[in-house]
């Protein structure tokens, strides 16, 4: 009674990292994101001298709200997951990256869905290292007023950029949700209404 949600990770590599941050940010359940690099060995990689790492988006999402079966079906629908693109080497491979063994019956059964297997890796998470901020929330970097707005919320920058309000920001400065539906999906959250109100304020000067 009253616990607290339970959440899950996972992650994924599916091209630059900008859009499926924006992607699956826009997503009701989603409850954070972040772009950086995994899947290869070198320490430290940056985006100039990310090595043998993927440029991926780690996904934290309430199963309740969300599956995996419903984030796994958009990641393989929205990228090329058989590597035809693959000439600059690791960085975009198709990758996906389980933090628990028991999200492995998930990802069978959706890759059964398929007609063609794809070529994407699939490894248990060792290590994820977070990209530089200009590449967090890259597409809400358009909107520099709600940026400053959003920080009056947050006592410091990596809670903004780790926020669920971050996430969908993001997701509409890009296009894949809109006004109205976060709108909604805001209306039902747990909080004040003084923060609401900021929120949906904030909201209003992101178009597109
Ligand atoms: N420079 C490329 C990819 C960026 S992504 C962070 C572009 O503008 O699309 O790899």
């Amino acid at each position: 009674i009253g616990s607290e949600p339970i959440h899950h990770t996972v992650t994924i590599g599916m091209g630059c990292f900008w859009s499926p941050d924006a992607l699956f940010g826009s997503l009701p359940g989603v409850v954070r994101t972040r772009a950086g690099y995994a899947g290869g060995t070198i320490p430290a990689p940056t985006y100039r001298e990310m090595g043998d790492h993927t440029e991926t988006v780690q996904i934290t999402y309430d199963p309740v709200s969300i599956t995996l079966e419903q984030l796994l079906r958009l990641f393989w629908d929205n990228h090329n997951p058989y590597n035809i693109n693959d000439y600059k080497g690791r960085q975009y491979r198709s990758l996906l990256i389980y933090h628990h063994e028991s999200q492995l019956d998930a990802i069978h059964s959706v890759l059964k869905e398929r007609e063609t297997s794809p070529d994407t890796e699939i490894v248990q998470h060792t290590q994820f290292w977070s990209a530089e901020d200009r590449h967090q929330k890259y597409y809400l970097h358009r909107y520099p007023q709600a940026v400053v707005a959003l920080s009056g919320l947050y006592a410091a920058h990596e809670e903004l950029v780790g926020s669920t309000v971050a996430a969908r920001l993001n997701g509409l400065a890009k296009g894949y949700t809109n006004l109205s539906r976060l709108r909604e999906e805001i209306g039902s959250w747990n909080i004040d209404s003084g923060e609401r109100e900021r929120i949906l304020h904030i909201i209003t000067q992101i178009r597109w």
